[in-house]
């Protein structure tokens, strides 16, 4: 059997306790991942906080910025091996590891190696009475240890885009990784070990969240700052934790994002947008379109190009190089989806496609498969119209004017991110400025600039981390001013 350690002060921890690292294709265990206890998570944040007192924290960014570009090249170089575990935890097809998550586990490093060389600082030159002034300068440094927690759905995507503007920024990490996904978690600590990052900046814990590793890094007194991925509630309880000692946080939440579609836009690429704002990942991008908003003429039309085109979704195999779509990632979240599909019945909802669990007839059937979903009639009241299912599904509603639309999008107590449809560009403007959202796409959807701020309203989280944003987060800024007489 595998084994997947702990990697605290540039050494490699067992523990006693351990649990299973499950590959939800088929439901088979792949590994067994070593549980960090407090002593562990402890021992994480003293050599961060050793790192940072030593030579780390010595470090200028220059030379912080070329060890980000090794360990982007490292990763690159490893990048059979990253698929390969990425596809093994999470069973998401390789068309999709190979495109968006392993190229953006490098790409997040070398662009905060980028941004951290070229980073301006405030300079204000204040005139004072009688001809004197001032020189107000910023000085940027790290805050200390940083607890980065990450979730299932973009393993390594979501880790590295936290883990590379904090090291960027001369902080030590403790990361802890989904318990669902620890594989190419564990493989960043190796690339970080060869590529000789000093011991204690990078320290990776597994385990599960409340009373386990999650909860030791956030009540921990030591840790600095906590930048955090998932679920909006665990967001509340982290933040609780996080209060004790007035620390910063940075959370990236849930969503249940609208989609609108105006009966102008470009058909053939709108839907192929929509296809992959609904169903990428199975529906595990927090970014995906839950709700679509159809105009009145284009709606039948929708459904039927919706629904055809789902029927040539393959379902397969993550290793299969036609598979577009794979399982949801564990036992207890394909249950939580089915719980929505059947809610969705007892609300009254249409079902267009899908609703069930797909059979196979190989080992697939012992994996957490559900099929890509489309309902209608829903009222907009419906506890699967306000709730985030995270699943394959999505609800399909009439409107017939800019102004209903609009209030209708942004009628939800999240604010993560919308997409709009139409090829009207005043249109494009007043609707995309008008979404109560982090993220506001046109005629696409999850295309991403690292440089510009991500992170969502309401629910959907605090702050935003991208380009400058994150280093204002995982830095500590001193303003210096000197007086200078005439
Ligand atoms: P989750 O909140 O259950 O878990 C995320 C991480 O938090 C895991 O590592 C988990 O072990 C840890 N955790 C759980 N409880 C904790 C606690 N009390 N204290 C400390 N750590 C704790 O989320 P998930 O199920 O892994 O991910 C799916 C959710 O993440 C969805 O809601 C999705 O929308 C959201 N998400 C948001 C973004 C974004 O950028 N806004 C990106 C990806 C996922
Ligand atoms: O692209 C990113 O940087 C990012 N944070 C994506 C989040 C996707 C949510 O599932």
């Amino acid at each position: 059997m595998h084994h997947l350690r702990n990697y605290v002060a540039g050494r490699w921890q067992e523990s006693a306790r351990r649990f299973n690292d499950v590959n939800p294709v088929d439901g088979t265990v792949i590994a067994e991942v070593h549980e960090a206890d407090a002593a562990t998570v402890d021992a994480a944040v003293r050599s961060g906080r050793e790192a940072v007192r030593g030579a780390w924290g010595r470090t200028s960014a220059t030379e912080r910025a070329a060890m980000l570009y090794r360990i982007a090249d490292e990763i690159d170089r490893r990048s059979e091996e990253f698929l390969a575990a990425e596809m093994a935890d999470t069973g998401k097809p390789y068309s999709m590891a190979s495109t968006v998550d392993i190229p953006r586990g490098a790409a997040n490093f070398r662009v905060f190696a980028d941004i951290i060389k070229t980073a301006p600082l405030d300079c204000f030159r204040t005139d004072l009475p009688g001809g004197a002034h001032a020189l107000n300068y910023t000085v940027r440094k790290p805050l200390g240890v940083v607890g980065v927690i990450s979730p299932w759905n973009l393993p390594l995507l979501l880790l590295t885009w936290k883990v590379a503007p904090a090291l960027a920024c001369g902080n030590a990490v403790v990361a802890k990784p989904s318990e669902e996904t620890p594989a190419t978690a564990t493989l960043l600590a190796e690339v970080m070990h060869s590529v000789g990052l000093p011991a204690g900046a990078f320290n990776l814990v597994h385990g599960f969240g409340p009373e386990s590793a999650g909860e030791f890094i956030t009540r921990h007194p030591d840790i600095d700052a906590i930048t955090f991925t998932g679920e909006s509630r665990t967001g509340t309880a982290i933040m609780h934790a996080a209060a004790a000692g007035v620390k910063p946080v940075s959370f990236e939440l849930g969503g249940k994002n609208a989609a609108i579609i105006f009966a102008d836009c470009d058909f053939e690429n709108m839907l192929d947008g929509m296809m992959r704002a609904i169903f990428l990942n199975s529906g595990q991008v927090c970014l995906c379109s839950e709700r679509v908003y159809v105009e009145r003429p284009l709606y039948e039309r929708f459904c039927e190009a919706l629904c055809a085109r789902i029927k040539k979704l393959k379902l397969g195999w993550p290793n299969d190089r036609e598979s577009m779509m794979g399982p949801l990632i564990s036992a207890a979240h394909r249950d939580k989806v089915l719980r929505y599909f059947e809610l969705a019945r007892q609300e009254g909802a249409r079902v267009l496609a899908g609703g069930g669990v797909p059979t196979f007839g190989d080992g697939r059937d012992r994996g957490f498969w559900v099929e890509p979903t489309v309902i209608t009639g829903l009222p907009e009241s419906a506890r699967c119209i306000k709730e985030e299912v995270f699943g394959p599904i999505c609800h399909i509603a009439a409107f017939d004017t800019e102004e209903e639309v609009i209030a209708l999008a942004n009628d939800t107590a999240y604010g993560l991110a919308a997409t709009t449809w139409t090829t009207n560009l005043n249109r494009a403007h007043r609707v995309a400025e008008a979404m109560h959202v982090g993220l506001s796409w046109v005629n696409s959807w999850f295309l991403r600039d690292l440089r510009t701020p991500f992170g969502g309203a309401g629910l959907s989280g605090i702050g935003r981390e991208g380009g400058a944003h994150s280093l204002n987060f995982y830095s500590e800024l001193t303003n210096v001013c000197i007086r200078i007489e005439k």
